[in-house]
């Protein structure tokens, strides 16, 4: 029998924000599970389609809601993605929209061999805020949380921030 009732987490953002840093650890300390998006798909061979504008194959995203719903119904997983308006409202307790600053960004992004419109289009992502607005209208606003995520300070404190949220929901929810 499962005893304890454990929250769904969704940490989203512009590629390069620190997603993955951010949900790897978190995962590490807390015991939730991690679940990348990217690499869920890749595995599943969950696409439909392909860009050609962005030389990417496009996300199945049915399937995706699909491959992850009884895992969701469960609890206690740590989604990672740089979209969040197809995922079902119901799924998350908690949104996370990592920030970070342009020039920080644009470095990260320009040294995991981004170039040119996709380079472009990634910065600009962030410059207008795009997910973030996508989180506000896709969620309940006052579930969704904004973070720095510039430096390992900010990723420290994330983590401290999460983990207590975590502690605290697991209190008032078991
Ligand atoms: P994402 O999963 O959002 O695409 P990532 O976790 O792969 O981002 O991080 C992108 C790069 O930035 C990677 O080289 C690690 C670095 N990074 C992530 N979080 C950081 C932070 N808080 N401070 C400094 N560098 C960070």
């Amino acid at each position: 029998m499962r005893i304890m009732k454990r929250p769904n987490i969704l940490l989203t953002g512009t590629p390069g924000v620190g997603k993955t840093t951010l949900g790897k650890e978190l995962a590490q300390r807390t015991g939730l599970a991690y679940v990348n998006i990217g690499d869920l798909a890749k595995e599943g061979e969950l696409f439909d389609g392909f860009d050609d504008e962005y030389q990417c194959p496009i996300l199945d995203e049915d399937r995706v809601v699909d491959e992850l719903e009884d895992r969701m119904t469960e609890g206690g997983v740590i989604v990672d993605y740089h979209g969040c308006d197809f995922f079902p409202e119901r799924w998350f307790h908690i949104v996370f929209v990592l920030r970070t600053d342009n020039t920080n960004l644009y470095n990260r992004l320009e040294s995991r061999g981004y170039t040119g419109k996709k380079l472009q289009d990634n910065v600009q992502c962030e410059i207008f805020q795009t997910i973030y607005e996508e989180a506000m209208e896709a969620y309940k606003e006052e579930i969704v949380h904004q973070l720095p995520s510039n430096d390992p300070d900010d990723l420290e404190r994330n983590l401290e921030q999460i983990s207590q949220w975590i502690e605290q929901w697991m209190k008032d929810n078991n």
